[in-house]
């Protein structure tokens, strides 16, 4: 097996690192290129996929989630980042075609996690930042159409809800998709003055807080209905992620004390059980969540948003030794894997990168609290890998493996609405964007407080 993994490793460096490519090193030439690798990945979208989801830039063509029902998924998510970037014709060109054909009258079940970030929260900070107000009204709209995900016995969302019907469905969830919806039902109760969005998300939230462990952690399965947890596994990765970004973030947003509250008692349990000390740096794991007992050296591309989290909470000491160690992981192949075992300093067995923005967002909101010149440098990294592995002729895709390269069909919204926008914001001059007027959403749109 060990030989095996080496032989995939020499062959994946032989065959598929293509010599570097020369980049600059003034940062304003940095944040030049950035904005010219997001006009490729865009123009690409609407050469190929224009009008569909997502971009497959292996196969020249579109995606969509939901079979023969678009909800201009790349669109909606990237339109932030197009203005933030300088691309305001490009920015009202999308919106006009957005406000004249997204219809969320649809007979389809979607998730309503990654509706709710990428399409509420796209079309959130697009109105905050064009004050146009069909988007609000197409917002409004949707946010009708998710309310139903919360009718269930205790509150807290089930998975997946029909647009038209309101069918719910998915009664097992995780703290991910229950608590990371705050920020985007917030911010239209607030502009739309219906509290009922802002109740619901936070209800959810705080339903969640309510059946954290003895030891303050929670699990990575819940049942909705039975509030009961079938999986007690405790890390800050998939599934659990966001729902600790959202305590904080809600308080930074709208002032929440309660929510203030829930974050300091979660990232005392969060540093006093997950972190993880080697002689490879400080890692966060996996326990169990009512023993604390450690169960997995497990680390991953995801589980990298969480030195920008402690920034933001005043802890760049431990954010700077984290991001250190994402790093390392991402040197080790120049990418990084979703699965990583830190302990033997290999990926697991999902070993893709699927053009993931978390480390960037550290490395960004580090460089902002620090001006440390080393986050420059990371940034640098970050865009000469991407390049190098994962740019096609028909725009950006994702790994199957960062061992041996191998490119899969999928452009994800997020590359544009998260990845170079972070990128970019890195090597931007300071004007671009103040960070203490806005709050970021999981999904990289800037959300401010205008109410
Ligand atoms: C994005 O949709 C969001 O950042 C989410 O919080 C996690 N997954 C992707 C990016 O990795």
């Amino acid at each position: 097996m060990r030989l095996l993994f080496t032989s995939a490793l020499l062959a994946g460096c032989a065959a598929a690192r293509p010599a570097p490519t020369p980049l600059p090193s003034d940062r304003s030439a940095l944040a030049e290129r950035v904005r010219a690798e997001f006009l490729f990945a865009w123009n690409a979208y609407q050469a190929h996929a224009k009008g569909h989801d997502e971009l497959k830039p292996l196969s020249n063509s579109g995606h969509d989630w939901h079979a023969g029902a678009t909800l201009l998924v790349t669109p909606v998510d990237s339109l932030d980042s197009l203005l933030l970037l300088g691309f305001k014709e490009e920015a009202e060109r999308a919106r006009d075609s957005i406000v004249a054909s997204l219809s969320f009258d649809r007979d389809i079940e979607v998730k309503n996690f990654e509706i709710t970030i990428r399409l509420l929260g796209g079309l959130l900070s697009a109105y905050q930042l064009m004050r146009d107000s069909r988007l609000l009204g197409l917002a409004d709209d949707l946010g009708q159409r998710l309310l139903p995900a919360f009718e269930s016995r205790t509150g807290m969302p089930y998975m997946f809800v029909n647009l038209k019907t309101g069918k719910t469905r998915g009664v097992e969830s995780n703290p991910a998709e229950i608590g990371t919806l705050l920020l985007e039902f917030g911010t239209l109760a607030k502009l739309t003055g219906k509290a009922v969005y802002y109740d619901r998300a936070k209800n959810a939230l705080v339903q969640l807080f309510d059946r954290r462990s003895r030891i303050g952690l929670v699990g990575e399965t819940i049942n909705v209905d039975t509030g009961e947890w079938t999986s007690k596994a405790s890390h800050i990765g998939g599934g659990i992620d966001s729902y600790y970004e959202y305590l904080l973030k809600a308080w930074l947003l709208f002032g929440d004390e309660d929510c203030h509250r829930m974050w300091r008692e979660s990232v005392e349990a969060v540093n006093k059980y997950l972190a993880d000390e080697t002689e490879a740096g400080l890692w966060y794991g996996v326990v169990d969540m009512e023993t604390g007992r450690r169960t997995a050296t497990e680390y991953g591309a995801l589980q990298a948003f969480f030195p920008a989290v402690l920034v933001l909470d005043g802890d760049s000491g431990r954010a700077r030794r984290l991001e250190d160690s994402s790093f390392r992981m991402w040197t080790l192949f120049g990418a990084e894997p979703d699965q990583f075992d830190y302990k033997a300093m290999k990926p697991g067995n999902h070993a893709g990168y699927a053009l993931r923005p978390e480390i960037i967002e550290s490395a960004y909101y580090l460089y902002h609290a620090t001006g440390e010149s080393r986050y420059l440098e990371m940034g640098r990294t970050f865009l000469r890998d991407l390049i190098a592995h994962c740019r096609t002729d028909g725009g950006y895709t994702i790994l199957e493996s960062v061992v041996t390269k191998e490119q899969g069909d999928k452009m994800p919204s997020y590359f544009l609405a998260e990845t170079l926008k972070y990128l970019y914001l890195i090597f931007a001059p300071p004007e671009t964007l103040d960070l203490r007027e806005v709050v970021f959403n999981t999904e990289a749109h800037p959300l401010r407080r205008t109410w």
